[in-house]
């Protein structure tokens, strides 16, 4: 695999990337960068492709996620490629009722309130998802050495779609369930650590280098509920793929208070939003961990200078970490100058090189 250093072998190239050495905390030829988001709308060539073709539709052919996955590849030289696909893919894979919306976002049909409702969520098999092994096997030799990042949602986030039935504000379904059902929210998540941990598991054995969860909403909590009623769900995610020895990152929007119980629930790395300072996370998250982030998305419209400041600012908080992956505090805007995002992979690699 690309994945570990074979005994006795050189190492890959895949192995050395930058990439993976920052994820692995060792020294780097230049901080890494891959973007959130970064194929999709920002990329007049995506919406070429794209163009008739339903989001879910798309994910499942394996030559077109592969093309999707490598235009910003090639387009901005980035350190990482991210599989082209969606957190509820799996979720439709094992027969949920779901759509992905234009202008909207997922949305269930039937949303998950009951306890009847959990039978619905049954395991996901390799065979559910046949095209996601295809498309990472065309990828990776496509991509030689640049390693491919696979991903998931993470059991909080995917529960909040299911529960509330599509994009929510204020998660306020899915929060009656966690606290006015404890035992059947702990059953919803332990069903949503098994679904996404198979998914994981299926990147990677197709060959996958890296694992990123997302946790995208998770910002909506306290800690003390995080840890409660969160925590042991993505924690089970994180050990399910723990022997592949391939890192793992764990990322979520608003989670300045949250940054040393994510790092707890299993992560090698720990992705930051632009709220805390790079520095300051780092206190927060404790040694041990590498981190990603965190350029504002929205920093991307201003004027050269100003990114370049705020990127600046960016490195200056991370010189002192064991291990830094720069990206943006969360996804790609849709309407991103793409020349911006070149723009910045060229100058953090300038910035830093070493
Ligand atoms: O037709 C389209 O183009 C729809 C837009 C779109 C795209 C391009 C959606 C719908 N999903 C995606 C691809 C996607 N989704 C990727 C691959 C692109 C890449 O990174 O290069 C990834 C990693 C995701 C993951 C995803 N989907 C997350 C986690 C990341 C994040 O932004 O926090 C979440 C929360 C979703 C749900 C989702 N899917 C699509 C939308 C518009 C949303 C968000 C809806 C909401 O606000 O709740």
């Amino acid at each position: 695999s690309a994945n570990q250093s074979p005994a006795g072998k050189p190492p890959t190239a895949t192995y050395e990337s930058a990439f993976l050495k920052a994820c692995r905390r060792e020294a780097v030829p230049h901080t890494p960068v891959w973007f959130m988001r970064q194929a999709g709308r920002s990329l007049p060539e995506y919406r070429k492709v794209r163009e008739g073709i339903p989001m879910l539709e798309s994910c499942m052919r394996p030559e077109l996620v592969t093309e999707i996955t490598l235009q910003p590849v090639r387009r901005h030289g980035v350190d990482a490629a991210i599989f082209f696909s969606d957190i509820v893919v799996p979720l439709k894979a094992i027969g949920i009722d779901l759509d992905i919306k234009p202008g909207i976002g997922p949305v269930v049909e039937n949303p998950i309130r009951s306890r009847a409702d959990l039978a619905r969520l049954r395991d996901l098999t390799p065979e559910d998802v046949t095209y996601v092994t295809e498309a990472i096997g065309l990828l990776t030799r496509e991509l030689g050495g640049t390693p491919l990042i696979g991903f998931a949602g993470a059991p909080f986030t995917l529960a909040s779609y299911l529960v509330e039935g599509g994009p929510s504000r204020n998660h306020e379904h899915t929060k009656a369930l966690m606290y006015g059902d404890p035992q059947m929210w702990a059953d919803l998540l332990d069903r949503l650590a098994g679904i996404t941990a198979a998914f994981l598991k299926v990147q990677i054995e197709a060959g996958a280098s890296a694992v990123q969860l997302f946790d995208s909403w998770v910002g909506a909590l306290a800690p003390a509920d995080y840890r409660r009623s969160v925590l042991p769900a993505s924690r089970k995610v994180f050990e399910a793929v723990a022997g592949y020895g391939v890192p793992r990152i764990h990322f979520g929007v608003g989670t300045g208070e949250l940054l040393g119980l994510m790092g707890e629930a299993g992560a090698d790395v720990v992705g930051v939003d632009w709220r805390v300072p790079l520095d300051e996370a780092a206190r927060r998250v404790g040694p041990g961990k590498a981190l990603q982030g965190n350029l504002d998305p929205a920093v991307l419209f201003s004027s050269r200078e100003a990114v370049e400041t705020k990127t600046r600012e960016i490195l200056d908080a991370a010189a002192g970490l064991e291990g830094h992956v720069f990206n943006l505090g969360h996804g790609v805007l849709p309407s991103t100058d793409p020349d911006a995002l070149t723009r910045l992979v060229e100058y953090v690699h300038t910035q830093t090189a070493r």
